[in-house]
């Protein structure tokens, strides 16, 4: 039994008990508090009275925001030890309507590392920003510099109707590691958006607690819920997704991970599914292994989970991936191992679907001997 819960478990593989104790063990509370006024709130300069309160700062501090709406003409940038805090979503609202800003950048530079920053309780609405395919939305990180301790807790961030994504965490160099994303509520839609995409490679992520929802129709929106890059060491539970673009919940490609407790809604409307383990060339480097997929909630996919290589190199299949006490509802197809390599699938409930587990059709270069790799208990 000790074995059997060695081997079907990837943390212990992986050595993840590290995990708990890094995100247990963020930096504190900043002490000095730096409160913006509520007469500041006129829709004036709010973006250049926000940055110079940051921008005058020399050390840890909350930048307290207070209820009411900020609306910002330009994006307003982070720096390592602020903490962005409004006194409620519902209460404090920060809008930005000019095309292809999003509401805050976090850019370190080249060869700089970023910590300890967090965005907590307040809405970010860009709703009313112009058409900006990918350029705005809520928060962006984009640099060549390196992050380390990024907390988004408690935010309402809404970027349906122009086409942007919610949180994003890209760039090219340096590194990126602690990220949490909790208690949030994110809904976005349009063409090429995401709700979350980690797109750098991440090490240690934590998304738990969050509803995120794409809506307006079509699959030209993308994922919900995207760890990309190549990124290591994570959790996605318990969070609520609405998937109307590829997947609720992509992990292409990613390792050492798991996917649990989640429920997720692909509105049919998907032309792939629920929750998906994929590799994918241009997503970064390497394949997805190591990942447990356990205790999800999926309905109303055209696949519920599935495995997936949409590159013809096998050796970067997904391998080592359990697929286990999920219930799947109402999907066109339950569980669909495209490509994989030791994917184990076990106590999986189906309920409605057209097809419960398929395994390669359809897909060409799919030989038989990966075929024979997949173990079904
Ligand atoms: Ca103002």
């Amino acid at each position: 039994m000790l074995l059997f819960s060695l081997i079907s478990n990837p943390y212990a593989k992986a050595g993840l008990d590290e995990f708990d104790h890094i995100m247990n063990h963020f930096p504190p509370a900043p002490d000095t508090i730096v409160a913006i006024a509520e007469s500041l709130l006129d829709g004036i300069k709010d973006d250049i009275e926000i940055q110079d309160a940051i921008d005058n700062t020399h050390g840890p501090a909350i930048i307290d925001l207070p209820e009411g709406t900020f609306n910002l003409e330009d994006s307003v940038k982070l720096k390592s030890n602020i903490w962005i805090v409004g006194k409620g979503a519902d209460k404090t609202i920060v809008t930005i309507n000019k095309a292809n800003k999003p509401a805050f950048t976090i850019s370190p530079p080249e060869g700089e590392t970023y910590r300890n920053i967090r965005f907590s309780n307040l809405m970010i609405d860009t709703t009313n920003q112009p058409y900006s395919n990918q350029g705005g939305g809520g928060i962006t990180y984009k640099a060549d510099g390196s992050l380390e301790y990024l907390v988004f807790d408690g935010l309402n961030i809404k970027t349906e109707g122009g086409g942007q994504h919610g949180i994003v965490i890209s760039g090219d160099d340096g590194f990126c590691r602690f990220v949490k994303v909790t208690n949030s509520d994110i809904t976005i839609g349009g063409l090429f958006s995401y709700g979350v995409l980690i797109l750098k490679p991440t090490e240690y992520i934590m998304i738990q607690d969050n509803s995120v929802r794409v809506v307006q129709h079509t699959w030209d929106a993308f994922n919900s819920l995207a760890i990309y890059g190549g990124s290591k060491y994570f959790r996605v539970i318990d969070n609520h997704v609405e998937g109307r673009g590829h997947t609720g919940i992509a992990i292409s490609p990613g390792s050492y991970g798991e996917v649990s407790r989640n429920t997720v809604r692909g509105s049919f409307v998907s032309d792939e599914g629920c929750i998906e383990v994929e590799r994918k060339k241009s997503h970064g480097i390497g394949g997805s292994h190591d990942i447990l997929v356990e205790e999800n909630i999926v309905s109303e996919g055209n696949w519920g989970i599935y495995t997936h290589n949409r590159n013809k190199d096998s050796e970067f299949d997904p391998y080592n991936v359990t697929i286990r006490s999920n219930t799947i509802r109402d999907c066109r197809i339950g569980i669909y191992l495209h490509a994989g390599r030791n994917i184990t699938l076990r106590d999986n409930i189906f309920e409605d679907c057209d097809q419960d587990v398929v395994t390669g059709a359809g897909i060409v270069w799919l030989t038989p001997a990966t075929l024979s790799k997949f173990s079904i208990e």
